[in-house]
């Protein structure tokens, strides 16, 4: 359902900040879900229930497999209940161990699927032009008990592979790629999930591809394939016969149907973020100490996040303030991935001076925020949005004196 904003916002008294009526009387959220062909959902649904096979390896979780791996032309495809998941036994079955490197800008499952596992992750800094881990910031953090690292393709744009793999190389360290936002995405021309040991994607409800709930390793390993597959289904290798310590990590049916039904929408998500992304462009395009992260149009790209970082000696308002705006707007716009995973527990009481070699996590993650998209997002809604931020940082001492900042 796609909701019709207020006519476009012009004057600061049009603000709901400064007494206005809200955009929305319903919420707006950042990572509503897309949905595809209902009726096909259905229709897997109807079919699946019919077969009475609900989880446990079914047809369409083998069929989900298939085609997400011939669509990142990679040799498999393991599909999970999650990424958090997928990365815990990911990371198990690579035998990785004592302290592995990855970014702190990331959600906190990065580093809880190593701390779960009392494995030490080790946060280094990002490159403050793609958000990415910087692979400088990587070499001096390896100790003798560095194991491996995991890159993360924040935003769905690649993290710098070539940096890392020749890091990888040079010190003998695994390397995994947590792809929960990089679905569909590219680098130098080959699809994201060909990369290092393996690649992690998410299928959460919230994701480019969703299936409600789920998550897969992506690899060209035969045997790590195996292993995985044993370990998601508590190292059953057969009726009556574990060989591996295994847990239980499986999608379900009703999951693949629905991830089966997103993949074939996949083309239309795309050109609907796209043209959000370019409604988004022009919107902000005039405003001061505002810009819109770029996606290479070289590359293959989702489009799923709308990521505006802050120019913070130009913006009359700060980030913190410009959300408040909007909540009162009912557009819920949210500031991933502050504070970074260093600041958050347990690592911030674990590791209480990891801030001293992230200047830019911390630089950067403070002027970040991220605004609405996908298929209930119209582009009408979009230069509502885009107007109500440029004449809120018009009317910056109002705005300031309302929200007693
Ligand atoms: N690695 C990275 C880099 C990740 O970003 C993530 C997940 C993972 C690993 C782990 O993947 P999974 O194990 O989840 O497969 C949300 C998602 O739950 C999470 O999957 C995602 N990253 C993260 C970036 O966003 P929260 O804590 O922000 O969720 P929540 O409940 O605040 O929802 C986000 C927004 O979406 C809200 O405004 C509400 C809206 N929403 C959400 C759901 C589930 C809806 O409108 N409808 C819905 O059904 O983590």
């Amino acid at each position: 359902m796609i909701i019709n904003p207020l006519p476009i916002k012009k004057a600061s008294s049009d603000l709901a900040i400064l007494g206005g009526t809200p955009l929305v009387t319903e919420k707006i959220h950042v990572g509503r879900p897309n949905i595809g062909d209902r009726q096909q959902l259905m229709s897997r649904i109807d079919e699946m229930l019919d077969r009475r096979w609900l989880t446990n390896n079914g047809v369409l979780v083998h069929e989900f497999e298939n085609r997400i791996a011939s669509f990142v032309q990679v040799k498999h495809c393991v599909a999970m209940c999650n990424a958090t998941t997928a990365l815990e036994i990911a990371i198990r079955a690579l035998d990785i161990k004592g302290e592995v490197i990855m970014p702190s800008y990331t959600f906190v499952a990065t580093a809880n699927a190593l701390q779960w596992q009392e494995i030490t992750p080790v946060f280094a800094d990002m490159d403050p032009l793609t958000h990415n881990i910087n692979p400088r910031s990587i070499e001096r953090l390896i100790t003798p008990k560095t194991s491996a690292i995991v890159g993360v393709h924040v935003w769905g744009r690649p993290c710098c592979i070539e940096g890392i793999e020749d890091i990888g190389r040079k010190y003998r360290l695994k390397i995994i790629y947590d792809a929960a936002h990089a679905f569909g995405c590219s680098s130098q021309g080959k699809m994201i999930g060909g990369f290092g040991e393996c690649e992690v994607f998410s299928f959460h409800a919230t994701k480019f591809l969703n299936s409600f709930e789920g998550g897969a390793v992506v690899t060209n390993n035969d045997d790590l394939a195996e292993k995985l597959r044993l370990m998601r289904n508590f190292g059953f290798a057969d009726y009556d016969r574990v060989i591996y310590l295994g847990i239980n990590g499986k999608m379900t049916e009703v999951c693949a149907a629905m991830g089966l039904t997103s993949l074939e929408a996949m083309d239309e998500l795309i050109s609907i973020n796209r043209r959000n992304w370019e409604g988004y462009q022009k919107g902000l395009r005039k405003i001061p100490g505002l810009s819109l992260i770029q996606y290479d149009p070289a590359e293959r790209n989702n489009y799923q996040y709308i990521v505006i970082e802050l120019d913070l000696d130009r913006a009359s308002l700060n980030r913190d303030e410009i959300i408040r705006v909007l909540h009162t707007e009912n557009i819920l716009a949210r500031k991933y991935f502050w504070p970074g995973c260093h600041r958050m527990e347990p690592y911030r009481s674990l590791q209480p001076n990891a801030s001293t070699v992230l200047p830019e996590t911390e630089r950067i993650a403070a002027r970040i925020f991220l605004l609405p998209t996908g298929q209930t997002v119209s582009l009408e809604m979009v230069a509502n949005i885009c107007e109500i931020i440029r004449v809120a940082l018009a009317n910056a001492p109002a705005v300031r004196s309302a929200l007693g900042t």
